[in-house]
């Protein structure tokens, strides 16, 4: 191998060195790097690796701070790609230390003869993309060139510390010290007065040992962080017996999880426990010592939704507050400002304690800003520091920062990699990058990589590549580069998974704001390794989507287009449904519809609490039909809603919808009756439609009885509850009455057409499909009565109807029929707000606590009723409308 290197070309009688030629050449060696090589080797690619310290380790060579540990437990965090490696490698402790994890990843250097391959304290200066050889050319600071087929960066997230962005540095005379660059000598920090900027994981873990020497410590914070106990010691038995049980099957649980940790998904939502449950959970969660326990493993809501995360939040408070002595220091170090985990929390061995010794003085930088480093220390806006040494916690340029800020790459046609990623990093698959050919990244942004145990993800990531390096060599294919569309499309996937959890909500390096200047937005992918892992699984099932293949002697191939459309959490369901593998709703005939259905809603999270809920009855046309009334906590009396459920005229009644009329109850601060219409085939067509209007009648009149608001009622409804919405507005109209003030019509059956292009494009694997629309239509209404207004609305007169909010779904068979509604309407001269959503399904709105994204839908639904209705905006609730307070926090905090 040095050889290789070293190789001189004398023909001009000039000592030149050589061009090192390889297959594919790999920066880092740290743990994606090492398995790179490994895996490139066994595939017989020839390969380098050039890494610029002057050993394995990656982060862990580099990051030799005391108390520098791993946070995820030793048994999750290492290699499984070799079960020999597994049995052969002993961890001492649950969290290892650095060098115990240095030691592990020089064992197995050594066990695959890794080295030999690996250029150490070589640096790579600049990669050129050169179109006509179709290779990379790199070169370095050391020695050779290199010329490779691919380049693959294996450069870490956080490898490249930032600045300290603080005036004066260089005139201070003591001694400095980065976490992220700590030396390999021992420093001596006994009987020093020491200070520590930054309270990240690497200041939580290093001040309580720093304290332990130093004469007097004082911590610079500015953001205080949630900390846990690592409670370390040996590794826990019953995790490890879990795993000695079923390795294989603990180790697969773990590539299909949410964090790549083998934990169950919760199901239970914060409001189905009472406070003691919830604190029994916190507290065991607490002992655990595990983050990704704590951050998954309580209830279902806790990272997705504001409300359910603040009661843990506030449990965790309680801790620091009974920890911290001095209630004033106590108070500084617990955080407000952002959502439980949407900063990475810590694990910590006495770091809240360590701040009841006397030699230790916390600095609150939100009260007093450092002002400038002096020659002597530090000088706030309130005091001096006069300190011997400085340690800089403060972090890294995560993510991009070891890609682009640590040599020029340029692309196909000169592109600049820095200038493409000027407003924030573009990718696909947190792989690979438009204009850049046979360039991949291991843990890049847009990777699941620092959301989740590392060495899962990065096992993932590099198996997916190398396979995809071997399918190529073995089909002709020289080059391989993502397609804009996909990257664009892989943009917005990565926008509508950042929907589904809190960490757009606070300032951190998972977003680049703790770099000044850095373009900001959620740079990991938030969707789950598993569901990331299905992806990059269905891209190769889809024939390389998104990707662009050619070769010297093959035809190219561009099989282009967005890998996942759909809504992250629509996805999820719709894929748990296939899994199910249920037999179409229809053949189980109408009454077997009815118990399957009855029986899915019953698995269904609990709706949300709403001030009262009363069941009762009304007068139909033909007899008497039920309802269930929902009653907000606040003081009425409140506007009515009356709403019919959905189900195609057959399925469903007054209760199916009960997580959406809960939901819609609390976020409109309105009464909603959902009418239990009759059902075909018992009552056919135009049963469902005369009970509509009969109901919406009755109710308009006993407002006061029922404690609404006198004056208009609104009406709502999905789906066939949608038509019978619609409907009542025109029967209405044309029968003098009731008043109406509005109409929210979701995913609404308008017309008996079934030529609109959605019903082909939607015919199957939406859940709703064209067969069971085509069953409905049959049992609920002859063909001769389609065309009757009462139920292809469609039809009818539209001018003179109550202003309409209309919300279709993209991947929907009533998708077109809705907006063809819409279009009519507006025509006719109604007011109609629409909500075309996106990546959305028929079901997406009602499934209220399984589709997340669909939050929003709601919130604005909610608006419009309001507004129909002549109230305000809602000015508190809903937790769109709160996570919208905590953006602005974020914000007056970014400011400040
Ligand atoms: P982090 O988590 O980015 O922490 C850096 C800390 O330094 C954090 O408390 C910052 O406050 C603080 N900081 C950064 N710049 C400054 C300036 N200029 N003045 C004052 N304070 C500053 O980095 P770590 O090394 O601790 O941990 C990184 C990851 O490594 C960690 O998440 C684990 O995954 C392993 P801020 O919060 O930005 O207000």
């Amino acid at each position: 191998m040095q050889d290789a290197v070293v190789a001189v070309s004398t023909l001009d009688g000039t000592r030149k060195e050589t061009v090192q030629q390889v297959d594919v050449a790999v920066v880092g060696a740290g743990f994606a790097g090492l398995y790179l090589l490994y895996r490139l080797r066994k595939a017989g690619f020839t390969t380098v690796t050039l890494e610029e310290a002057d050993d394995v380790g990656g982060t862990w060579y580099w990051n030799r701070y005391p108390g520098a540990r791993c946070d995820i437990q030793t048994i999750d965090y290492g290699f499984t790609f070799d079960p020999e490696l597994e049995g052969a490698w002993r961890w001492s402790e649950k969290y290892a230390t650095q060098p115990e994890i240095l030691r592990y990843l020089g064992f197995v250097a050594d066990r695959y003869d890794l080295r030999r391959d690996i250029r150490f304290r070589t640096k790579v200066t600049a990669a050129i993309w050169d179109q006509a050889k179709q290779r990379w050319l790199l070169t370095t600071d050391n020695g050779a060139s290199v010329s490779c087929r691919h380049y693959i960066m294996a450069t870490g997230c956080l490898s490249s510390p930032k600045p300290p962005e603080i005036d004066g540095v260089k005139n201070f005379k003591g001694e400095v010290y980065f976490t992220g660059r700590w030396p390999h000598e021992e420093v001596k920090l006994a009987g020093k007065r020491v200070a520590v900027i930054g309270t990240g994981s690497s200041g939580i873990q290093s001040i309580p040992l720093i304290a332990e020497q130093a004469a007097e410590l004082a911590v610079f914070q500015r953001t205080p962080n949630f900390a846990l106990p690592a409670h370390n010691g040996p590794v826990p038995g019953d995790r490890k017996a879990l795993l000695d049980n079923d390795r294989t099957g603990y180790r697969e649980q773990a590539r299909w999880s949410l964090a790549g940790v083998p934990y169950p998904q919760q199901t239970v939502v914060s409001w189905q426990l009472s406070d003691a449950e919830r604190r029994e959970r916190f507290e065991k969660a607490w002992d655990a010592g595990d983050l990704v326990y704590i951050l998954t493993q309580l209830w279902a809501d806790q990272a997705v939704d504001v409300d359910g995360n603040a009661l843990l939040a506030e449990l965790f408070r309680d801790k620091i507050r009974a920890a911290v002595k001095d209630p004033e220091t106590a108070e500084a170090l617990t955080p407000y400002d952002h959502p439980f985990g949407a900063k990475r929390p810590c694990l910590d061995t006495n770091y809240y304690a360590t701040f009841n010794r006397p030699n230790v003085t916390l600095v609150n930088l939100r009260q007093e800003p450092i002002e400038a480093i002096t020659t002597s220390g530090i000088k706030t806006g309130k005091r001096t520091f006069d300190v011997d040494v400085i340690v800089f916690a403060t972090g890294f340029d995560a993510m991009t920062g070891a890609i682009m800020a640590v040599h020029p790459i340029t692309g196909r046609g000169g592109k600049s990699l820095s200038e493409v990623w000027a407003n924030g990093p573009q990718t696909y698959l947190g792989l690979t990058v438009a204009g850049f050919p046979n360039l991949f990244m291991i843990t890049g942004p847009g990777s699941p990589s620092v959301l989740s145990n590392m060495a899962v993800s990065i096992e993932q990531h590099v198996d997916w590549v190398v396979d995809r390096l071997t399918a190529m060599r073995e089909a002709g294919f020289a080059t391989i580069e993502a397609t804009e569309a996909a990257q664009a499309g892989w943009a917005r996937h990565m926008a509508d998974c950042s929907m589904l959890t809190l960490h757009r909500l606070a300032n951190t390096w998972y977003t680049g704001a703790n770099v000044p200047g850095k373009a900001q937005g959620v740079m990991p992918y938030t969707g789950g390794v598993g569901p990331y892992r299905s992806i990059c699984n269905e891209v190769v099932d889809r024939g390389m989507l998104g990707f662009m293949l050619s070769g010297p002697s093959v035809a190219e191939q561009c099989n282009d287009g967005e890998i996942v459309r759909l809504q992250p959490d629509v996805r999820l369901v719709l894929n748990m449904l296939a899994e199910m593998k249920l037999p179409p709703i229809e053949s189980f005939g109408f009454q077997g519809a009815r118990d399957f259905v009855a029986q899915f809603n019953a698995s269904r999270p609990a709706g949300r609490p709403v001030g009262e809920i009363v069941d009762g009855s009304l007068p139909g046309p033909d007899g008497a039909l039920s309802y269930r009334l929902y009653r907000p906590a606040t003081p009425g009396p409140h506007p009515i809603v009356v709403y019919f459920h959905g189900g195609g005229w057959v399925l469903g009644d007054e209760q199916s919808d009960d997580p959406f009329c809960r939901d819609m109850c609390r976020r409109t601060g309105m009464i909603f009756v959902s009418v239990g219409y009759r059902h075909a085939p018992e009552y056919r067509f135009p049963a469902a439609a005369e009970d509509g209007y009969a109901a919406t009648r009755w109710i308009a009149e006993h407002t006061a009885e029922l404690g609404g608001q006198p004056g208009p009622v609104l009406v709502a409804g999905w789906s066939a509850g949608g038509n019978i919405a619609a409907v009542t507005c025109q029967l209405a109209r044309d029968r003098g009455g009731p008043k109406i003030a509005g109409q929210l019509l979701v995913c609404p059956v308008t017309d008996c057409r079934f030529d609109r292009p959605s019903y082909n494009d939607n015919a199957a694997g939406y859940f709703l499909t064209r067969s069971l629309m085509y069953w409905f239509w049959d049992l609920y209404c002859s063909p001769a009565d389609r065309t009757d207004p009462r139920v292809s609305p469609l039809r009818g007169k539209l001018a003179g109807l109550p202003p309409a909010f209309v919300v279709t779904c993209e991947f929907d068979p009533l998708r077109d029929e809705g907006n063809a509604y819409a279009e009519a309407l507006t025509a006719a001269g109604v007011p109609v707000e629409q909500l075309q959503a996106r990546g959305h399904f028929h079901s997406s709105f009602t499934m209220v606590d399984m589709v997340i994204t669909s939050v929003s839908g709601r919130v604005q639904m909610a608006e419009a009723l309001r507004r129909f209705a002549g109230l305000p905006p809602q000015a508190t609730g809903g937790d769109e409308a709160r996570r919208g307070q905590l953006a602005s926090h974020k914000l007056a905090a970014a400011a400040g």
